[in-house]
């Protein structure tokens, strides 16, 4: 069994709080000597040492979302995450590894032109350019559960489309099993990608099995709250998959690509033992120094409130999506 439990036993619930989750996330890049002693992380202050410092804090975001077209979702009870939560608690290593950097170091990033490519085992690839993402496929909202692996979750309205609808444009061929992505890879405009910073060999990948990527459910979004994407949230479209950790739903994504085996992920190739391909959303599952039953939903309280709620199988959209697995271990392919 690839999961490892010993190590959380001294921890209890109450001390898990998602600040030591993130700082045991981060710990595991230290040890493997992306980040020592010192490393980036401990001379964050010095000179030249910094790759973020080049954007001084006053300076007035140069990034406009503007407001898009789209289906409202049907009303529904989650309570939503405010939008000033959504765009400046984040997870983008690109720019970043405290979940303030991205909406700090995100600000110039440049989305025009853009180009996603759609290609691999399809019989007929394409590429979107910038307009297109938004013109090519009638957008609608999406109010889904987002749960990060550290154990914090939130309500996001999304605007995009299903990425079933892009992937039957391209008409994949019988030989299509996975699908595979690709965040942009521009060290100019990431700082995090001229050092490792974070220990991830860029660009970002991920991955889905063709049947989670066809399943309504996975979406591509353009926007949130009414409006174009903002940088720090994976401008100008990004992956959502609702009943998988956070860490699936790739940002700024440039490549879609069919493929016949199952493709790396970047997490997964990190720390396999601690992040899996799968990465279904499992209560039952502890992520090996720490427990996945409960999540803080952040809602209008403090960042650290407490707000602690039972995490559910799948995240909640069992219903939809359970069928996938049927007949899988879901502790060996966590
Ligand atoms: N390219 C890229 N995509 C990424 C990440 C990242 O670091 N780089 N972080 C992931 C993680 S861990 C989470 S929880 C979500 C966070 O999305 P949000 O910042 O929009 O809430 O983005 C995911 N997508
Ligand atoms: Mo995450």
């Amino acid at each position: 069994m690839l999961i490892k439990n010993k190590g959380i036993n001294h921890l209890t619930e109450a001390q898990v709080t998602d600040e030591s989750i993130y700082h045991q996330r981060r710990d595991v890049i230290k040890k493997m000597g992306f980040i020592g002693a010192g490393g980036l992380l401990a001379s964050s202050n010095a000179a030249n040492a910094n790759p973020f410092s080049f954007f001084s804090k006053e300076e007035k975001p140069l990034f406009e979302t503007k407001p898009l077209d789209f289906k409202a979702a049907v009303l529904d009870e989650q309570k939503r995450t405010p939008e000033a939560k959504v765009i400046s608690h984040n997870n983008f290593y690109e720019f970043g590894t405290k979940k303030s950097d991205p909406v700090e170091n995100a600000q110039h990033f440049q989305v025009k032109p853009w180009q996603l490519k759609i290609h691999g085992e399809v019989n007929k690839p394409f590429t979107l350019n910038y307009d297109d993402l938004y013109k090519q496929f009638a957008l609608e909202e999406r109010i889904y559960r987002l749960r990060c692996v550290e154990a914090w979750s939130m309500v996001i309205p999304w605007l995009g489309f299903s990425l079933a609808k892009l992937i039957k444009q391209a008409d994949p061929t019988s030989d299509a099993k996975y699908v595979a992505f690709e965040t942009l890879h521009d060290k100019e405009q990431m700082p995090g990608q001229r050092s490792r910073f974070g220990g991830i060999n860029y660009p970002y990948v991920e991955g889905l099995r063709i049947d989670e990527a066809m399943n309504p459910l996975s979406f591509l979004a353009v926007g949130l709250y009414g409006k174009t994407l903002p940088p720090q949230n994976g401008a100008p479209i990004r992956l959502v998959v609702p009943w998988k950790y956070g860490f699936k739903s790739i940002k700024s994504i440039v490549s879609i690509k069919l493929v016949k085996h199952q493709p790396p992920t970047s997490w997964n190739q990190l720390a396999p033992q601690e992040y899996g391909f799968y990465a279904n959303v499992n209560p039952d599952v502890s992520h090996p120094r720490w427990s996945q039953a409960s999540e803080r939903r952040i809602t209008s309280g403090g960042l650290f409130d407490r707000n602690r709620i039972t995490t559910l199988p799948f995240n909640g959209y069992g219903k939809d999506v359970a069928h996938l697995y049927k007949g899988m271990n879901l502790k060996k392919y966590f």
